[in-house]
């Protein structure tokens, strides 16, 4: 008879078989739905995770899934050594909504972050004509652009990046939402781009001045320098906007997306750029076993399709509305601080009493709410767009009681 799984065994087995990579909170999950989601025991919470923004349009959209496995029963994967009757399509498609000539279809957030990057220095030495081996790129301090060598040696979070070298140099650290900064950093002629993410998710949802991403911008082109924005997380409706960069009318010369790019469903990222930087790459010089696969174009084409049939732009815009102004009318001194746009928003606890962040969540998760703590003090809230006024509400009320139960 197979054993019963509790809650208590699952967690059991992940710590006896699992690398300790990550420490969950004990909430041990077995079904999603909407912004919804249950635990082995049947307990109902509301997801404010959302995968990181991987779940925008909802735990098993019905559209995306549908798509999903269609294409599965059909043809899964073919490789790119051949083409397939999915892939163009798709590229039409993507390339179109968000107005570029070509994208390049990866996997993970980090594979299409690491694609950006190589791109960026071969348009660095083939169109600017920096010498070989001489591009710079610049980042900023407390950017999360995702876990490869490359990419955390352009981290300045110990924890992410202590213990995992020698790392790959070319990176300029400016710090974040500092214009003055940019401008210096940009003085170094072997300076290809700027990879920015528009608002800062894992450093707690740092929103930048307005302004910020718009003038950057124009300073890059000034110097023939690429804009590169990692909408990984802020993109795909997240914030209000398609893009996050669309609030201030940015278009990056590449373009990260990922995450909800396939609903949560399946790795799916893209990077997308115009022909003279995308041509840079030829053929056998970069490449992924699953990247472009026919089950991930169906997939994120439904995905797309999803955001713009079910208007979740203008959703995320007015329930982060709600969301920001009834989190600021908390009467608690635990809560310090409300940022955010659209449905990504945070909110800086002060801990009261030795009760901090991770405190607030426990006591969150015992009420039905999910949501998980990042850097100490700063929760982040970003349940799937597909979250109703209603249920928002109802998910505000928990949020509440809960840090209300600790005055
Ligand atoms: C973890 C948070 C961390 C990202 C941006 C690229 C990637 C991410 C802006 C890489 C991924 C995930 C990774 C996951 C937790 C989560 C995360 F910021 F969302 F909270 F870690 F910082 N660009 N973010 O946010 O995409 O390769 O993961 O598909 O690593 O713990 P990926």
């Amino acid at each position: 008879m197979a054993e019963i799984l509790t809650s208590k065994t699952a967690m059991e087995l992940e710590d006896k078989y699992g690398a300790h990579n990550y420490h969950p909170l004990p909430v041990v999950l077995s079904k999603g739905k909407g912004a919804k989601v249950w635990d082995i025991e049947g307990k109902e919470y509301f997801d404010f995770l959302s995968a990181y923004s991987a779940v925008n349009q909802g735990h098993c959209h019905p559209k995306i899934i549908g798509a999903m496995v269609d294409q599965a029963n059909t043809l899964t994967l073919t490789s790119r050594a051949f083409y397939s009757d999915a892939l163009g399509i798709y590229e039409k498609y993507i390339t179109e909504l968000f107005g570029y000539d070509k994208v390049l279809p990866m996997n993970t957030g980090a594979e299409a972050d690491e694609t950006a990057l190589k791109l960026c220095r071969r348009w660095a030495y083939d169109v600017k004509g920096i010498e070989t081996d001489m591009a710079k790129i610049i980042v900023c301090a407390n950017n999360f652009h995702g876990r490869t060598i490359s990419i955390i040696s352009m981290s300045t979070d110990p924890e992410s990046k202590a213990g995992f070298g020698p790392y790959t140099p070319g990176f300029i650290v400016i710090p974040y939402n500092d214009l003055n900064a940019l401008k210096n950093a940009l003085e170094d002629t072997n300076v290809a781009g700027f990879l920015v993410e528009p608002i800062q998710g894992e450093a707690g949802v740092v929103v930048p001045d307005e302004g910020y991403l718009k003038t950057a911008y124009n300073m890059c082109h000034e110097n023939n320098v690429l804009f590169i924005a990692d909408e990984v997380q802020t993109g795909i409706a997240r914030t209000g906007k398609m893009l996050a960069c669309d609030h201030e009318g940015v278009h990056p010369d590449i373009l990260i997306l990922g995450k909800a790019l396939s609903g949560g469903t399946y790795p799916v990222s893209a990077v997308l750029a115009d022909d003279e930087i995308m041509l840079t790459i030829k053929p056998g010089q970069h490449g992924s076993t699953f990247g472009g696969n026919p089950v991930a174009a169906r997939i994120a084409t439904a995905a797309l399709q999803v955001v713009i049939d079910e208007n979740l732009e203008e959703k995320a815009e007015a329930l982060g509305n709600i969301f920001r102004a009834e989190m600021k009318n908390l009467d608690s001194d635990m809560v310090e601080l409300v940022r955010g746009k659209g449905l990504l928003n945070a909110i800086v606890i002060k801990p009261k009493n030795g009760k901090t962040a991770m405190d607030v969540c426990i006591k969150m998760a015992e009420n039905g709410l999910l949501a998980k703590p990042t850097h100490d003090h700063i929760i982040r809230f970003a349940p799937p767009l597909v979250i109703s006024e209603e249920e928002l509400m109802t998910a505000i009320g928990i949020i509440r009681d809960s840090i209300l139960s600790f005055e």
